[in-house]
């Protein structure tokens, strides 16, 4: 995946352009495929925009991961939780910690416009990715936000469920200039930061690394280890079950990975 490319038009003569330079990459964002290698996601990113919807039922593994990929990579990120027309009582205890967790979960209805002004203004002057799962309305909030984008999207059925119906990454211009563009991606059912469980655990899941610090043993996995600080803060429910979870599950995936 390349970085940004300057490149200047032929001769009138010529319908193409030429390539001038290419311009390193900022930073990259990679996920693991099965086999634990690591695969590009996208390029010259300022912010993860992970969308989350009441409809289809939130994956929030997933949402962490995601999370955890971009504070590997110093990119910050945002929870986009759309369809707010619906109610949403059922998120809120994961939002409020989220939120107590220092991830900004902004409110937005795509179909109504609720929340899409504030929206604007907090993606502008940047390129986000929007990621998440198939359906959650990435492509309705490109729309919302950039009303001459008319990115397709679809009806969540029996029938498309499981469907991606964008299938390659766009790039849509929120202002004019390179640096304000929202990129929506096609979604996805898993995601995993390529890392070890150490770095994981250090640098992707902040309150982990908070109680870590006071782990009896400094390589501290957090598992079954003695006056281990992190599960005494689960046992105390200052780590949320659902949280560590997550963590235990990233830990078990990178063990299966292992060579
Ligand atoms: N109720 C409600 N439905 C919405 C809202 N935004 C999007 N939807 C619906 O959600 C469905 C999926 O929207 P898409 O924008 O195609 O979802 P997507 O995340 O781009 O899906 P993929 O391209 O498959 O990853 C469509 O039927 C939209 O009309 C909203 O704010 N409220
Ligand atoms: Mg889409
Ligand atoms: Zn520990």
């Amino acid at each position: 995946m390349a970085g940004r490319i300057c490149i200047s038009p032929c001769a009138p003569a010529d319908d193409g352009c030429s390539v001038e330079s290419i311009e390193p990459r900022r930073n990259l964002l990679e996920r693991i495929d099965a086999r634990g290698r690591a695969e590009p996601v996208a390029a010259n990113i300022d912010c993860l925009a992970i969308v989350a919807a009441v409809e289809p039922v939130p994956d929030w593994f997933l949402v962490d991961r995601y999370w955890a990929g971009a504070l590997l990579k110093d990119i910050a990120a945002v929870l986009i939780v759309n369809k707010c027309d619906l109610a949403i009582d059922s998120l809120r205890s994961e939002l409020a910690n989220y939120r107590a967790l220092g991830l900004a979960c902004l409110e937005v209805a795509s179909l109504t416009g609720a929340g899409i002004p504030e929206l604007r203004e907090a993606l502008a002057d940047q390129v986000t990715l929007l990621v998440g799962q198939s359906g959650v309305g990435k492509s309705s909030i490109v729309n919302a936000l950039t009303p001459d984008a008319a990115a397709q999207t679809a009806e969540l059925t029996r029938d498309t469920e499981g469907r991606h119906t964008t299938t390659t990454a766009r790039w849509y211009h929120l202002r004019s200039g390179v640096d304000s563009a929202i990129v929506d991606a096609p979604g996805v059912r898993d995601f995993a930061p390529p890392a070890s469980i150490v770095c994981a655990a250090e640098r992707g899941f902040v309150e982990i690394h908070r109680f870590g610090l006071d782990c009896r043993f400094n390589d501290c996995r957090h598992l079954q280890e003695p006056g281990c600080a992190v599960r005494a803060a689960v046992s105390s429910e200052r780590i949320t079950a659902r949280r560590y979870e997550s963590y235990r599950r990233l830990y078990r995936l990178y063990e299966r990975l292992a060579p």
